[in-house]
């Protein structure tokens, strides 16, 4: 009897042991941003264009006041915070208009070309994460950005009238500052690289065989903000992209090593081994992919 109740006891004991060792995997912090209001960005813009003229090139920017929002998740809960990861972030410019002036000769002056770009956007295509420095500075790099917008292309004396949708994902390094205090996250001093965009050929004018952009943004004063809090991850959500999906089953699938296997397959890492026995028997097998079913089906 005694017996019964001390292995009661020290099962219980197990029991908090597994839990605190599992909670410990959900001890990050996340938070929604968005841009301060006097956000400002600059457009830079080179243009190059090759008509029945020849081929010619000019740059302009323009200063636009830009917005934007996105989620991020820290580690640990509290600063210094040493990992960032962010979900999901868009910056967005309005309607920045640049003025070229091309084939520019004596006497006769430049072929002026105005370039509307309407609704000129990035947006991340997928979550990206790394370290941060002891100074809150973060490099992501090969961050996959889409460019949308819609440009309107006038001048050159009725060679070029079109409008044309901007529409492309460039990959590119993105960085910033990542600091906390009191309560509120802060990412700022931020800089991409630039976003190349080459017009359809086919959606061009007559006369005109290549229109090709390079947009540069200056976003030194595009300051994000959010109050960060503790984050609980869903069950089963492999990834921590806060959603039980496609991807969590691919980390799942390449961890199964059926039942009894206690060294994870190769292209499984041991922590994700770990995170992917749910039964917690030490081995990834059809019971953990009955769990894992069950948090796919609870999930939105
Ligand atoms: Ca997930
Ligand atoms: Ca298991």
């Amino acid at each position: 009897m005694r017996t019964t109740r001390m292995q009661i006891q020290w099962f219980l004991a197990a029991c908090l042991l597994v839990f605190l060792l599992t909670a410990r995997v959900w001890a990050d912090s996340g938070a929604d941003i968005a841009t301060l209001p006097d956000s400002a960005a600059t457009v830079s813009a080179t243009i190059s264009v090759t008509t029945a003229l020849g081929s010619d090139s000019d740059n302009d920017s323009d200063t636009v006041t830009a917005g934007g929002a996105g989620y991020v998740i820290v580690e640990p809960t509290n600063p210094d915070w040493t990992h960032a990861r962010i979900l999901d972030i868009y910056i967005a410019f309005g309607t920045v208009q640049l003025d070229f002036d091309l084939f520019c000769l004596p006497i006769i002056g430049c072929q002026d070309l105005d370039v509307t770009i309407e609704n000129l956007a990035l947006t991340s295509t997928e979550p990206f994460e790394t370290d941060v420095a002891s100074d809150g500075s973060v490099v992501f790099v090969g961050v996959s950005f889409h460019a949308t917008g819609q440009a309107q292309v006038m001048g050159l004396n009725g060679i070029v009238d079109e409008s044309f949708l901007i529409d492309n994902t460039n990959t590119g390094d993105f960085s910033g500052r990542i600091t906390g205090d009191a309560g509120a996250l802060t990412f700022d001093e931020l800089a991409t690289d630039p976003v190349d965009y080459n017009a359809d050929p086919t959606d061009l004018p007559d006369g005109v065989t290549a229109l090709s952009f390079t947009i540069n943004m200056n976003l030194t004063n595009v300051i994000f903000t959010g109050t960060y809090a503790e984050v609980m991850y869903p069950a089963g959500d492999l990834d921590k992209d806060l959603n039980v999906g496609l991807t969590d089953f691919e980390l799942f699938h390449a961890c199964f090593a059926g039942p009894d296997s206690f060294i994870p397959p190769v292209g499984c890492d041991a922590e994700m081994f770990a995170a992917a026995d749910f039964s917690l028997d030490g081995d990834v097998d059809v019971e953990d992919f009955g769990f894992f079913q069950t948090y796919m089906l609870s999930a939105d």
